[in-house]
């Protein structure tokens, strides 16, 4: 059997806004979390400046979202002078963690914030330092005591472990590109894992030799993420419409936001680094996939 998502007909979901000049040009690459009965998008705002800066819109019904006037995170420091990018954030124990790029004349550099109503943020700093990399996402649960993410050493996708949230060891590639397939040239998370009982379903972006960024889906152990369980050989979503094709990036679903509701795993990305969507998969069709 074959996974696939299936797009929200009111897609586009959010667009870029002329009301904020910080938000003018592209709003893409959203984290998405529920909480107290709404859904709060997280997402990434480029204006007139390219300077990216971190949105926050919220959802009775995951499909229609208000936007707050100003963003609820913007480059403050040295380390992310040229934007703040990608987030993605998990709840653990009450608390909600934003990892995201902090992007700068360093590099990028995989950075976190944190905060307990998803408005006011305070940073925690950069979380693997000295390096380039992105992509990465916490676990909502400790794995065998110990926090878990996934980040990106080019072009593999990585986890590392932490006792405290700040310093990470133990990494190991988890996937790879895989010669051929749309995934062939680079990989990186999507939103954070979401737990099952058959293991963690992970949704995940690549790219082949054509730079068409497409999403995928894998299913890792549950004890030990490291090992990968299943990954399917097809795409689950690629760049099919208008606003996928031609964005301000052409051919890119990119997703940062995972979350379930109405029986339904719903994968929200950025389409052409432009705009938000949402697409949809029913968790039956998910459980079959992982029973196959
Ligand atoms: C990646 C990231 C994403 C972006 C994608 C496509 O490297 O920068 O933010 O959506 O490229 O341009």
């Amino acid at each position: 059997m074959t996974l696939k998502l299936h797009r929200y007909p009111g897609n586009p979901i959010l667009v870029p806004s002329t009301h904020n000049a910080w938000e003018t040009d592209n709003v893409f690459n959203a984290a998405v979390v529920a909480y107290n009965d709404l859904v709060y998008m997280h997402y990434r705002a480029q204006g007139l400046d390219r300077i990216s800066r971190i949105g926050c819109a919220i959802s009775t019904d995951g499909y229609h979202f208000n936007r707050l006037e100003q963003p609820v995170l913007e480059p403050t420091n040295d380390f992310e002078s040229f934007g703040v990018e990608d987030p993605r954030i998990t709840e653990i124990d009450g608390v909600f963690y934003m990892l995201y790029t902090a992007y700068s004349p360093h590099g990028v550099r995989v950075s976190m914030a944190r905060s307990t109503n998803l408005i006011e943020w305070e940073r925690m700093g950069i979380v693997l330092p000295d390096e380039d990399n992105k992509d990465a996402a916490l676990f909502p649960h400790k794995i065998n005591g110990r926090y878990c993410m996934f980040h990106r050493r080019m072009p593999d996708m990585w986890i590392a472990y932490s006792d405290d949230l700040i310093h990470w060891t133990d990494h190991q590639i988890i996937m790879k590109p895989r010669p051929g397939l749309w995934d062939c040239e680079r990989i990186g998370a999507g939103g954070p894992p979401l737990y099952t009982e058959y293991g963690w379903l992970v949704f995940y972006h690549g790219f082949n030799e054509d730079r068409i960024y497409c999403l995928g889906v894998a299913l890792l152990d549950l004890e030990d993420p490291g090992k990968v369980i299943k990954r399917q050989d097809e795409a689950i979503l690629c760049p099919a419409t208008p606003w996928e094709h031609w964005g301000d990036v052409p051919n890119v679903c990119f997703a940062c936001g995972n979350i379930e509701f109405d029986g339904q795993y719903h994968v929200y990305y950025g389409g052409g680094d432009h705009v938000m969507a949402v697409a949809s998969v029913a968790k039956s069709d998910v459980v079959e996939w992982m029973m196959d």
